[in-house]
């Protein structure tokens, strides 16, 4: 298990857990945590057996986005072209986190801002302490929005209210968050590390595949039509049929009996 400054990277089961480590900064992404999370990510990716990812934070935030203080003002004449980062830090981080072969959950135990809200909003699942608060930072610093939050965004909440918050950076707090769709569920401040190890308990024990399954076709659906779209729910069923996790599944239905899945 590699060793890092910036997170930590724990395995419980087959679940691995990963803490973005700067409480001093709100767990704002420098250039060291970019490092470590493509050291991270191949150390996930590489796992043989597979069934989970949560996203957590240290401290009192979850993520404030990229580290501004790598952003100082440049000496006259000079100024930062932010694609190279975008291009070599967040589109990798973000596409190897929605390609991921498992469930991936954010635990988003305190305030996310900028960059830190769109790598929760590119999870599959969002669970919130109740002080939470989402906040689209960019526009405050001058920004657009970036790291997929304008993709995934109107997706969740829809384009008004997507539009809104990316435009005012107003902060939205976990209740509003749930009302509005973006979060699954509020867990008291105080019950962050309680939900993690329920989450990592209901992740070791679910059918990883057809989770997998799920995100396949939801994503699919923006592009699909209707035919399109039921064509390939029947190609996943058929896949899924063949599992282990299907023949225990309907096993234990059976004999009135709870499933052991296995994650295949
Ligand atoms: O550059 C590129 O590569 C392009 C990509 C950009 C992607 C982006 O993410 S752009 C957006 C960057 N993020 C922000 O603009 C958010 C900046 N932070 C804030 O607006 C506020 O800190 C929060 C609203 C997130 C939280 O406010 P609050 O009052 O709860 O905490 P605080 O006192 O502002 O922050 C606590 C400490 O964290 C503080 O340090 P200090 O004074 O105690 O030494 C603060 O400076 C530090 N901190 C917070 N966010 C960042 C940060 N330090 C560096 N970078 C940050 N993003």
């Amino acid at each position: 298990m590699p060793e890092f400054g910036t997170l930590l990277l724990e395995w419980r089961g087959d679940v691995a857990v990963l803490t973005l480590d700067r409480p001093e900064s709100l767990n704002a992404i420098n250039q060291a945590m970019h490092a470590e999370l493509k050291q991270a990510f191949d150390a996930i990716e590489a796992r043989s057996e597979l069934r989970g990812l949560i996203v957590t934070g240290a401290g009192r935030g979850f993520c404030a986005g990229q580290d501004l203080s790598e952003r100082k003002p440049l000496p006259e004449g000079h100024k930062y072209d932010l694609s190279l980062s975008i291009e070599e830090n967040y589109i990798p981080l973000i596409t190897r986190l929605t390609n991921l072969g498992c469930p991936t959950i954010a635990l988003v135990n305190g305030v996310a801002a900028g960059a830190g809200a769109s790598l929760a909003v590119a999870t599959d699942m969002i669970v919130a302490t109740k002080s939470a608060r989402f906040i689209l930072a960019f526009s405050k610093i001058g920004l657009g929005p970036d790291a997929a939050i304008s993709f995934h965004l109107p997706q969740r909440i829809g384009s008004a209210r997507a539009k809104a918050m990316m435009m005012t950076a107003a902060p939205i707090d976990a209740a509003t968050a749930k009302d509005w769709g973006l979060i699954w569920e509020i867990v008291p401040d105080e019950g962050a590390a309680d939900e993690v190890a329920r989450l990592c308990k209901w992740l070791n024990s679910a059918p990883t595949a057809a989770l997998r399954a799920v995100r396949s076709l939801v994503d699919a659906s923006g592009a699909n039509d209707l035919q399109a779209q039921m064509a390939l729910e029947a190609q996943t069923q058929k896949a899924l049929g063949y599992t282990e996790d299907y023949t225990e599944g309907v096993s234990g239905f059976l004999e009135k009996r709870a499933a052991k899945f296995v994650g295949r």
